[in-house]
């Protein structure tokens, strides 16, 4: 596969949803299963001492050196590091074209509000991407065992899939620290919309439910019950899942390249 362009998969969730972990292991899974993968760091905040792109956007941009020159606080300064980066973007990509590559896993920032509602994380984005190119969004266990939790998430995904006009994945993170019977119960509500609302209406037993009642059926109009994949980058399971899932996407519904590599749950 190296002779064509490499697909492109951005890591994207809310703050500390495992970003840079599941960056880390999916490479580590994708090398072990027999591809070349490409690690790219976009976020200028990253300070995981464990973690060493093969493309970071530091090099350029520091968000610490940003805010002690500007006296920006870190928001700020993430903002000012999204335009930045959009200005140098052109020698990321450079950067990134001196690897021949399957695979390109990009880190994105933690704040991913921050980064989604930036125009030039858009121009960011746009200039990295390839023809095949996907987003996969952590649905952070802390926030999706509640129900109200589960559909913020969905509502947050919807809003990068909007900005970003790329395919979306959904993947369940740090599935190690989920009981059985918790894990059953958020991959069913992935499943099933019913199961969700349901639980919704224990969650929210007070006359204020309209809101999120209405919220659950518009977004269950829309369709974005994609299916949760469940991983844990701890244990380095699930990923097979994922790749065959994005194998399907890039391919347009068709697993092309079925894994040499070993078999997860
Ligand atoms: N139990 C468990 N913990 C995990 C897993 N993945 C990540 N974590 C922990 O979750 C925390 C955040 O992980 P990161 O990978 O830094 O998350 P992130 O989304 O990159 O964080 P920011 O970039 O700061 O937003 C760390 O303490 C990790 O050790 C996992 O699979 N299982
Ligand atoms: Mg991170």
């Amino acid at each position: 596969m190296t002779s064509e362009e490499p697909a492109t998969l951005y890591f994207t969730g809310t703050a500390g949803a495992g970003k840079t972990s599941a960056v880390r292991a999916y490479a580590e899974w994708l090398k072990n299963a027999g591809h070349d993968a490409t690690i790219v760091n976009l976020d200028p905040g990253n300070e995981n001492d464990e973690f060493e792109p093969d493309v970071d956007v530091r090099e350029w941009v520091r968000l610490d050196d940003l805010m002690r020159e500007y006296g920006l606080g870190p928001n700020g300064a993430q903002v000012a590091a999204a335009d930045m980066i959009a200005l140098k973007i052109f020698e990321v990509k450079q950067a990134l074209g001196e690897f021949r590559t399957d695979y390109v896993l990009v880190d994105t920032p933690g704040q991913v509000e921050l980064f989604a509602f930036r125009e030039s994380s858009k121009a960011i984005i746009d200039a990295l991407s390839g023809d095949r190119s996907m987003i996969a969004f952590l649905f952070d266990p802390a926030l999706a065992r509640q129900p109200s939790g589960f559909i913020s998430l969905l509502l947050l995904s919807a809003t990068v899939e909007f900005r970003f006009r790329l395919p979306m994945a959904h993947l369940l993170s740090k599935t190690d620290s989920l009981r059985p019977e918790q894990l059953a119960e958020i991959l069913a509500w992935s499943e099933d919309p019913d199961r969700l609302y349901e639980r919704i209406r224990d969650e929210f037993a007070t006359p204020d439910i309209a809101l999120s009642t209405e919220l659950f059926r518009a977004i269950e109009s829309t369709g974005p019950f994609l299916g949760l994949t469940p991983v844990s980058s701890q244990e380095g399971t699930g990923f097979e899942a994922f790749y065959r899932s994005s194998q399907r996407t890039f391919a347009g519904d068709e697993d092309l390249e079925p894994s040499q590599g070993p078999t997860d749950t």
